[in-house]
């Protein structure tokens, strides 16, 4: 017995027809969020906001380098420096599968000869919104290594610049071009916002959810899906223990003891699947079926009763 058959061997037509209708809509939204590429065209991407106000981020504040580097990360107005995108994975019934994606801008290409993003980059991730780092998601470019990285937070606090204490990779993923991995100039509007004479860059990377999942737990004690809210804190790196380079949403000149939130470069809440609001827990959503599925029932019972 088919799906249709066997839906309207037990439910009203009309009943029959909106499931019908939501699992056409569920199965094409979740079509439409696999398609997701590491080197998708910028409109496909989302600007994770902050809130502070504060530019994200300033020209020329990396703490070391010339005005020309690659750690220099860029972005004003609309021309925002850092993105996210989610692949659900297809499967709908897993809330730790598929693949968050992250973007920034830079202000030059690197490299010697060819364009090359030849430092590192950190993203700390808060994952229960108490303002400390539980987790450092990295581009590991340091000297020879090539990899896509993650961190432990280490025994400090992690909650401002002085009490970090990224611990060496405790994991690493190989790069794959056009897979994981990106390295591409701007082409689209203002390519160069700094206006430094050097080509605008964006680099791009991905992580399989169930790896940072995985690590989130071994490393912080904490459990994540798809729907925790994450904070991030984006910074570039001549090594890969300390944000030495630039800070995302702060200028060059800082306290040090100041916590992110402070600073301006804690980035507003969202989830790897791109809520800005948090997704009412399993119980809640049951709740709310059922409310509404009650709900649906009287109306028909009273025009029923009103016939
Ligand atoms: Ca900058
Ligand atoms: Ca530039
Ligand atoms: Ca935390
Ligand atoms: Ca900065």
């Amino acid at each position: 017995m088919n799906l249709n058959v066997m839906l309207s061997a037990n439910l009203p037509r009309s009943l029959c027809l909106i499931f019908v209708v939501l699992v056409t809509h569920f199965l094409s939204t979740g079509r439409q969020a696999e398609c997701a590429m590491v080197d998708d065209p910028i409109s496909n991407w989302t600007a994770i906001s902050y809130s502070s106000g504060n530019q994200t981020d300033y020209f020329d504040d990396q703490q070391t380098g010339n005005t020309t580097s690659s750690s220099d990360i860029v972005g004003l107005g609309s021309d925002d420096a850092f993105y996210t995108q989610f692949d659900n994975g297809g499967d709908d019934t897993s809330l730790t599968d598929g693949t968050l994606f992250f973007r920034v801008r830079l202000g030059a290409p690197g490299g010697n000869s060819t364009p090359e993003f030849d430092r590192n980059l950190f993203i700390g991730v808060d994952a229960d919104g108490d303002g400390a780092l539980d987790l450092y998601l990295g581009v590991h470019h340091q000297g020879s290594s090539d990899e896509l990285a993650i961190y432990g937070p280490g025994t400090d606090l992690n909650i401002s610049p002085n009490t970090t204490s990224i611990t060496g990779p405790v994991q690493t993923i190989t790069e794959v071009d056009g897979v994981n991995y990106d390295y591409s100039a701007v082409t689209l509007g203002d390519t160069d916002l700094d206006d430094d004479g050097e080509t605008d860059y964006y680099l791009s990377f991905a992580y399989d959810l169930q790896t940072i999942v995985d690590a989130m737990f071994a490393q912080a004690g904490i459990t994540m899906d798809e729907n925790t809210m994450l904070s991030y804190v984006l910074a570039t790196a001549t090594q890969d223990n300390s944000f030495n380079q630039d800070l995302n949403g702060v200028g060059k000149t800082y306290s040090v003891s100041d916590d992110w939130s402070t600073l301006g470069a804690l980035a507003d809440p969202i989830s790897a699947s791109g809520n800005v609001s948090a997704v009412p827990e399993p119980g809640a959503l049951a709740l709310l079926g059922l409310a509404s599925f009650f709900g649906f029932g009287f109306s028909r019972r009273s025009r029923r009763e009103g016939n």
